[in-house]
């Protein structure tokens, strides 16, 4: 180390510091800097580019994504779109295409950006100038339903599928999933799967968005695992939609507390170069002092009100720092800039971060909402602001000096210079070195064969006692799959924090659990056969408790095929109950992202998860399911049906290549798992299947179960024919939401061919001649089998488990909210009774036999 200078300095202060606290000396730990810029003049690098001609670029991609947004308005009122944001944001990105993003590094895929949604004009803007767009694409901005393919509003895999990557626009959604991106290349390079490269995690985030409880719950993940693939940029252009972010505080202070305390490097880039010269001045220190104790609602102020106010009040306070910039005019004060809107500051700011090794890095860098725009700079309502009046544009057109023809300027069109111009030309070349353009999305062909269902014999089979659990078959069926030669690498097994639970601890010693560093420590239980593995090849993905992380790298991997290039099968195994409802976004997020895989439900069911209650018991995950179109929901009673299931998802998703994912429950109840029967696959995959006739005479009632309930459908067809003479039918149902779709789309066939013969849904041709009122009993509420009923008229009488769970054991459970098999037993009694086909008085006596109380409270409101 050096005799003397800064760092020399730094290294005494700290041993000093150290000193004191070791004696007892009460120090404050300090988690700020001051409120200048990290990095000094003094070691920054000379910009690399050609200014001029970047400023030109951006300037067009600024008017373009202007026009955009206001032309449009103009024509379709109230359509919307954002001026105030990408105009904050338009440096940082500029700096970025022109030197920082990656598309390719050589063969191999490139940085993963994720751009902040509702900037989304800008980033059509400049795809248009890079000639990737046309100007009807921009003409048809939010109108996705026209002749022409127009452009979503915002970054959506789903609609424009050879564009965006990542969906980003519900704030919070991105930085997680950027924090576990990074987190999973690493993975992947860890893991032989991908190469080593130079790739980067880019985040573009809005300072409001950070309020997102998802925004900043995974901070020290990226920390731990040292994640300097990973940058997030955070445009703090202190407002959000109301209003100020922090009008009493200050934004940029309070995120770099936060993060540098999370481990991160944290670079400010808060003046531009035009305060160098005025900070190296400030002998006083009241400058730097002014800096500090205004709170960023006057900052908004100053930059909403201009030059003479800011001289005034800003640089007034002090008649040292007014002294400052007595040699500028008001409009000079005015438009001192601030650094998010210097490329040399936002340039050095970035190589930084990419040269950073062993931390991710948070670059804050201070903009202005709706910079340089006319009237709506700074302002409160910025950011709602969807047109500009004529002078307003002639104004834009003059403060960014933006070149084009007149007539263009005053139609307010969009202008891409010719190629070969200079701007073409310069923009193509940069693009050129960084390996193509951004963004783009790109699907490789498949690589995948999914296995032969013969490859999971032990579940097709049929079980032996001691009977297992379907979460018990689902583990050796992950089991097999992971030892698959082809494709077991290819499986993600994704937990938080439950293995145990799903008796899934097995896997932890066969496949290692991912630990970048590998494991530093000799776990206690080394010398037992199942040890707790971890290294740095790992297979398994062990979360810890965080249902949104495990989302985040469900959705990394889910997604690999198109990130990376590489199929992987996630199977993210996880509380049903804490699933979708809990981190539902997050799964509409992964469906619109294309995303692959299967959420596989573990402890599913309101009755079946005995004693946790309330809080645990899910009765409802498959209506949520329900609710995102590219899932595929199943509730499988035995293991064949999830051989079954999971055999097809992995060949329709992967080997066909479709855009689908799966979510499967898995219970905990142990019983005898039978073989399969001839003939059900396709039953198991569309949705239904007769599992079990009646036995002597053709049966007079059909009885539904699905998941654990199919076992009391045929306890009680047992009843109903030996109590009763009832000949029953029994069926497993293990999908009411496929069977519902099909059955829509048939009905909307048919809808729109009146003229032509009408087909029949799946569930209608199924069932046949079966005879008599149809019991279908679930886990789940009762408008899960209800959602057949328009098919089934007046046939349905329907047992689920609406209202909340309760600490209870199954037996208790089931009779709590009659979905045992006595309740559908007298169910299907009653219901034969109102149609005159059993005796009423008899119906009534059965309640009483079989233990069913009438005059209990309803559970659906108990
Ligand atoms: C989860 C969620 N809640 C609310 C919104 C609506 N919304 C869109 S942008 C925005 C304000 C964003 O502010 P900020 O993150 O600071 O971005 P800026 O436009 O200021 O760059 C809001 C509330 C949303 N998109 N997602
Ligand atoms: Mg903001």
């Amino acid at each position: 180390m050096e005799e003397a200078g800064p760092d020399r300095a730094s290294f005494l202060l700290e041993r000093l510091a150290q000193r004191a606290r070791n004696n007892g000396v009460e120090l404050p730990i300090q988690h700020n800097t001051p409120y200048i810029n990290t990095i000094p003049p003094e070691e920054e690098a000379p910009y690399p580019g050609d200014r001029a001609l970047e400023r030109r670029i951006k300037s067009l991609t600024r008017w373009n994504a202007m026009a955009m947004v206001s032309r449009q308005n103009k024509f379709d009122h109230g359509i919307g779109g954002h001026i105030a944001t990408y105009a904050s944001i338009a440096t940082l990105f500029e700096v970025g295409f022109n030197h920082f993003f990656h598309a390719s590094y050589g063969a191999e895929p490139g940085d993963c950006v994720y751009f902040q949604g509702h900037a989304s004009p800008g980033v059509y803007a400049r795809a248009f100038l890079e000639g990737r767009l046309t100007p009807e694409h921009l003409a048809n901005f939010r109108h996705e339903l026209r002749d022409h393919p127009g452009l979503s509003s915002y970054p959506h895999p789903w609609l424009m599928p050879d564009f965006w990557k990542f969906p980003t626009v519900s704030m919070g959604i991105a930085p997680i999933n950027a924090i576990y991106q990074a987190r999973f290349m690493r993975y992947m390079e860890n893991r032989g799967l991908i190469a080593k490269t130079p790739r980067k995690v880019w985040a573009f985030l809005g300072d409001g968005e950070m309020d997102e409880p998802e925004s900043m719950g995974s901070l020290t993940l990226a920390s731990r695992e040292k994640l300097d693939n990973l940058i997030f940029v955070i445009n703090c252009n202190l407002q959000r939609l109301d209003g100020p972010v922090r009008g009493n505080g200050k934004i940029i202070q309070e995120l770099e507390a936060a993060f540098l305390g999370a481990g991160w490097n944290v670079i400010k880039v808060i003046w531009g170069t035009d305060w160098d010269g005025l900070l190296a001045r400030d002998k006083s220190g009241l400058l730097i002092k002014r800096m500090e104790e205004c709170v960023d609602g006057e900052y908004q102020s100053f930059k909403a009100k201009g030059g003479a106010y800011i001289r005034k009040e800003f640089f007034g306070k002090y008649p040292e720092t007014l002294k400052l910039v007595e040699h500028l005019s008001d409009e000079q004060v005015g438009k001192l800039r601030r650094g998010g809107h210097d490329p040399q500051k936002i340039y050095n700011a970035y190589r930084a971060a990419v040269e950073h090794k062993g931390q991710p890095t948070l670059i804050l860098a201070k903009t202005v909402k709706g910079y340089g725009v006319a009237e709506i700079e700074a302002r409160n309502p910025t950011h709602q602001q969807k047109e500009l009046n004529d002078r307003s544009v002639q104004l834009f057109r003059q403060r960014f000096d933006v070149q084009l023809p007149e007539d263009v300027a005053n139609n307010v069109e969009f202008y891409r210079p010719p190629e070969g111009s200079p701007e073409m030309s310069y923009l193509h070349e940069r693009r050129r070195q960084l390996g193509g353009y951004i963004p783009e999305r790109k699907v490789a062909p498949s690589q995948i064969q999914a296995p032969p269902l013969e490859s999971f014999a032990d579940l097709m089979g049929g079980s032996k006692a001691p009977h297992p659990s379907t979460t018990m078959a689902f583990v050796r069926l992950l089991t097999t799959l992971m030892k698959n030669p082809q494709i077991g690498k290819r499986v993600v097994p994704i937990i938080p924090d439950e293995a145990r639970t799903f008796g899934m601890e097995s896997l932890f010693r066969q496949f290692g659990i991912y630990a970048s560093g590998g494991q530093l420590y000799k776990p206690h239980d080394a010398d037992m056969f199942l040890y707790y593995k971890e290294q740095q090849d790992g297979q398994i993905l062990e979360e810890g408790i965080t249902e949104a992380g495990s989302m985040a790298s469900f959705t990394a991997a889910g997604t690999a095929y198109s990130n990376y290039q590489v199929e992987m099968i996630p199977f993210f195994i996880y509380y049903s109950m804490f699933g979708f409802q809990r981190v539902g976004d997050l799964i509409w997020a992964f469906a619109d992202a294309r995303g692959k895989g299967f959420l596989m439900g573990g402890t599913a069911g309101r009755t079946t998860l005995a004693g946790e209650g309330l809080q645990h018991q899910d009765g409802h995950s498959l209506v949520l399911a329900s609710t995102v179109p590219t899932c595929a929901a199943y509730d499988p009673a035995y293991a064949y049906e999830i051989a079954v299931i999971v055999q097809d998802g992995i060949r329709r998703m992967y080997q066909e290549q479709e855009d689908r994912f799966y979510y499967l429950t898995l219970y905990n109840e142990n019983y005898p798992m039978p073989p399969v029967p001839e003939g059900v696959t396709e039953g198991i995959l569309k949705g239904i299947y007769r599992f079990k006739a009646a036995e002597k005479s053709k049966a007079t009632v059909q009885l539904f179960g699905s998941g654990p309930t199919l076992n009391e459908a045929v306890r009680a067809q047992g009843i109903l024919a030996e109590r009763y003479s009832i000949a029953a039918d029994v069926w497993s149902v293990t999908s009411y939401n496929e069977l519902r779709r099909e059955a829509l789309g048939t009905e909307r066939w048919n809808r729109l061919h009146p003229g032509e013969a009408a087909r029949r849904p799946y569930i209608v041709s199924a069932l046949g001649a079966a005879q008599g009122p149809i019991v279908a009993a679930t886990e789940y509420m009762k408008v899960v089998p209800d959602q057949l009923a328009p098919w089934l008229p007046g046939r349905m009488v329907t047992l689920g488990t609406d209202g909340f769970g309760r600490s209870e054991n199954r037996e208790y459970l089931r009779r709590h909210f009659e979905v045992n098999a006595e309740s559908i037993v007298t169910a299907a009694l009653s219901r034969l009774a109102r149609d005159g086909k059993f005796d009423a008085a008899k119906a009534t006596k059965a309640f009483e036999e079989l233990g069913v109380d009438t005059e209990k409270i309803d559970p659906a409101i108990a």
